[in-house]
């Protein structure tokens, strides 16, 4: 593969390790743990990997007579930067302990491991993807494995290469699903360990005991530079308003984040439209009223930013989107396509919901009823949000105008920021976490532990006095409604609009929207002064703050 000279110098970067993961590491337990809800049902479900203490790594004897592990890791879900380190990490350290440890990559997600897709780790491959984005190594996917049918089948492709451990690379579904892989093995006595690793760009798999989902940094910096950049030609040309759409499946975090480093003029979370049961006309008519206060200043310019997952928390859309659901899962969907696709669908919503989808501009309506994921949920990256909002602003304005309440003007350019940033080179931040998860998770391997995830805490301080980890994964559990029926999941988090992060935001936003108060990051920096470097999120910082 060729590479770019950033690439060839970038290969050479040696992630900064926590002190307890260098060299020879010691295991320090503590007390039994609880799931964070539903403590009785939780026990009963995983009666095997409940309760298990959380463990700490700190420096000790040398594991180098150790005997050789082998191990195979799985990539989950959506990309996020830092995944191959984390691989090197499992790679260094299972050769570390025993040079004849072996590292299988099971290819294009969980679904590897079912149909028996892998290849074998070398240092060749490793040495490749060092400090490199992207999931391309094995490639990634969004095969559920949650069925007996699926553990059995991938536990003869285990028994054949003589594996000890899985690593599940993956967000909250993907983790929950290898504490249920976990259980399964342990209650049947396969002697086949489950680690995961927490990642997502989306930053909501985080808690108590997880700091931050790996990705996220790099993500959001890589958006923050775009939509700096952005912000600094509406400074320059003043004749343009930015509506920029960010991914986040769900969460706002990586909408909040960028606000915290950018200041745009607006921006919307979906966690306090929801709290405050807003409907789209009252988002419209918050933009409109920003633009039309700008524009008394003689600013017809500015940033919108918007998080992917918007449609889903105004109370209607939900409504609406959760009878579409039932609708598109009948048999009879299947028959109508096009323009009759959209007359039977009016035909069939309820009276409330029916005038809410007759509202909308036809392709966003379109856009509500095309192909769910394989979890059921409408792929909100295919919702152009942005053009829904700006096409609404641009209506509400012509009738002030008409009113004489508007006598700007108002011409909008829209974004999506979501694939760019999920494979950017990491950041020193994620390189160093991802690496030290990696080396977590083949120490929690090499100490016997399954059904734990792989964590490094302490991360807004330097890397030598990260704290790496693990945490049962039952402890993050709670029992929650999903498609229908009550499951035991992890927590996803969403923003909380009581941190820290939110209020900061919250604070500032309205002089950002009256001000031009845009800050431009820049692009993300791997050489040069540590607080350009290495830093972390805004986000993190303010939760982490004492
Ligand atoms: P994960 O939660 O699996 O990490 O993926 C998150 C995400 O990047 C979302 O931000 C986005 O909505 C989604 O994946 C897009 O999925 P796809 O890659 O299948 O288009």
């Amino acid at each position: 593969m060729e590479k770019s000279a950033l690439q060839i110098c970038r290969s050479a970067y040696s992630p900064k390790l926590p002190k307890g993961l260098r060299g020879g590491v010691s295991i320090k337990e503590g007390e039994p743990t609880q799931s964070v809800g539903n403590q009785e049902e939780i026990k009963a479900l995983f009666p095997n990997t409940y309760g298990m203490p959380l463990v700490e790594f700190v420096p000790g004897d040398s594991k180098e007579k150790a005997e050789p592990i082998n191990m195979g890791v799985i990539l989950s879900g959506g990309q996020a930067p830092g995944g191959h380190n984390v691989i090197c990490g499992l790679f260094d350290e299972l050769k570390r302990i025993n040079p004849a440890s072996r590292l299988y990559g099971f290819l294009m997600g969980p679904g590897g491991l079912v149909d028996h897709k892998y290849i074998e780790i070398t240092s060749e491959i490793v040495d490749e993807y060092r400090n490199t984005g992207g999931f391309d190594m094995i490639g990634s996917g969004r095969t559920k494995l949650e069925e007996k049918e699926q553990f059995e089948k991938g536990l003869l492709i285990i028994r054949e290469l003589g594996i000890n451990a899985i690593v599940i690379i993956g967000g909250d579904d993907s983790n929950t699903n290898a504490c249920v892989l976990a259980e399964y093995y342990a209650a049947h006595n396969y002697g086949v360990q489950v680690i995961g690793c927490p990642k997502t760009i989306d930053g909501d798999l985080k808690n108590d005991q997880i700091e931050t989902s790996f990705g996220f940094d790099t993500a959001c910096k890589t958006y923050a530079e775009v939509i700096g950049n952005i912000q600094r030609d509406a400074n320059s040309a003043r004749k343009y308003w930015h509506f920029i759409k960010l991914m986040g499946r769900s969460a706002s975090h990586i909408a909040l984040e960028c606000a915290l480093q950018c200041q745009p003029n607006i921006c919307i979370v979906s966690e306090e439209v929801e709290a405050k049961n807003m409907t789209l006309d009252d988002i419209v008519t918050y933009i409109s009223d920003i633009v039309a206060k700008r524009a008394a200043n003689g600013n017809n310019f500015g940033t919108v930013l918007i998080p992917e997952g918007l449609i889903e928390f105004i109370p209607a859309m939900k409504h609406l989107i959760a009878e579409l659901n039932d609708l598109l899962a009948t048999a009879e969907a299947a028959e109508h396509e096009g323009a009759a696709q959209r007359a039977w669908i009016l035909s069939k919503l309820s009276a409330e919901n029916a005038a809410i989808y007759e509202s909308l501009p036809e392709g966003v309506a379109h856009q509500l009823t095309m192909e769910r994921d394989p979890h059921g949920n409408v792929q909100v990256s295919l919702i152009e949000t942005e053009k829904l909002l700006s096409e609404m602003v641009a209506v509400k304005l012509a009738t002030w105008a008409q009113e004489g309440k508007f006598a700007g003007k108002f011409a909008a350019q829209h974004h999506f920021f979501g694939y760019e940033g999920r494979c950017a080179a990491p950041s020193n931040y994620d390189a160093d976490y991802c690496y030290a998860l990696g080396t977590s998770a083949a120490e929690l391997v090499a100490n016997g532990k399954t059904g734990y995830m792989a964590i490094v805490k302490n991360t807004t301080a330097p890397a030598e006095e990260w704290i790496a980890g693990g945490v049962p994964i039952t402890m993050m559990m709670n029992m929650e409604r999903r498609h229908g029926k009550m499951k035991p999941v992890i927590r996803k988090a969403l923003v909380d609009l009581e941190g820290a992060p939110f209020k900061t935001f919250a604070a500032h936003r309205e002089a950002w929207a009256e001000q031009t108060a845009f800050v431009y990051p820049g692009p993300i920096q791997y050489w040069g002064p540590a607080e350009v470097c290495d830093r972390c999120t805004m986000t993190l910082a303010l939760e982490q703050a004492k």
